[in-house]
């Protein structure tokens, strides 16, 4: 029930060390399982190579997929198809949204900045899940990186919070789609962590501050401790959840 040995996992979105999809790569691993990188564009190439480079097996494969071109996530799936044939899982790590509407007020939010950011960060699970599918023949767990500001407003977040609602209700219709395939999708709900992408959220510092403050485990949480539980999704422990949203926050969800 907690091996990963003999399994394969695809992981999108690492940037960097920091990146959540890092952190669960290395959950993944320890549990013996083997990666699949996908990464946005070429320019990543050489950096999740050197990441995993780190990693104690020599077993990783590397895939570039834009995924906000369908014709590209075929092609990556076809090759990931021809070069492993079955895979177990999907983790979907991957969020954008400009610079610009994660601060002030929502109600600026442009119309070219709602649809790219919604594209990004929500309908590509569909693409993906829609395509991983196909390799899925054995079933297996899909899992996609959501925040509190998809449930409540939370401030500046802005079109994020909109497209993480949608993302959030993406991944129950999936749920509902491939139970019948044996392929449970759900989501981790992580307190904020310092990574690129939360660079770009309007004073990222004072969310964090308030989590230390306030959360009941009065720390922020870790790349680490999502990783746990992506593994604990991943792994049969979790074989009767799905459609679910597991928050990973030090308790701050529950606060009023
Ligand atoms: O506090 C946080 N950091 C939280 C993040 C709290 C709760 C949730 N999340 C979510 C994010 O919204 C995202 O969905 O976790 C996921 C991972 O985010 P991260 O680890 O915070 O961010 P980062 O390390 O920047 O990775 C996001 C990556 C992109 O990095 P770059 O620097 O390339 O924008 O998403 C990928 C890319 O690797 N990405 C894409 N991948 C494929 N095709 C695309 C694209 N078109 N656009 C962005």
């Amino acid at each position: 029930k907690f091996s990963l040995e003999g399994r394969t996992y695809v992981v999108m979105g690492v940037a960097n060390k920091r990146s959540i999809a890092w952190g669960i790569s290395k959950s993944l691993h320890d549990a013996g399982a083997r990666l699949i990188f996908t990464y946005a564009s070429e320019r990543f190439e050489k950096p999740v190579r050197e990441l995993a480079g780190t990693l104690e097996r020599d077993d990783s494969l590397f895939y570039e997929c834009d995924v906000t071109d369908d014709e590209a996530i075929k092609k990556t799936f076809s090759e990931i198809k021809e070069d492993v044939g079955v895979i177990h899982g999907l983790a979907h790590c991957i969020a954008f949204a400009n610079r610009e509407d994660l601060k002030g007020e929502f109600i600026d939010t442009s119309r070219d900045g709602f649809l790219l950011s919604q594209n990004i960060s929500a309908y590509s699970l569909v693409a993906v899940s829609r395509e991983a599918k196909e390799l899925m023949t054995e079933g297996g767990s899909i899992m996609t990186m959501t925040y509190l500001g998809g449930e409540r407003v939370v401030e500046n977040y802005n079109v994020m919070g909109v497209s993480k609602a949608s993302l959030d209700m993406t991944m129950r219709y999936l749920a509902n789609d491939l139970g019948k395939e044996g392929i449970r999708v759900n989501a981790i709900s992580a307190g904020p962590i310092r990574t690129l992408s939360a660079k770009g959220v309007g004073d990222f510092n004072s969310i964090l501050k308030t989590i230390e403050e306030r959360a009941p485990l009065r720390k922020p949480v870790t790349q680490e401790e999502v990783g746990d539980t992506a593994y604990f999704l991943m792994s049969d422990l979790s074989r009767g959840i799905t459609g679910e949203i597991l928050h990973v926050d030090s308790g701050y969800n529950i606060l009023g």
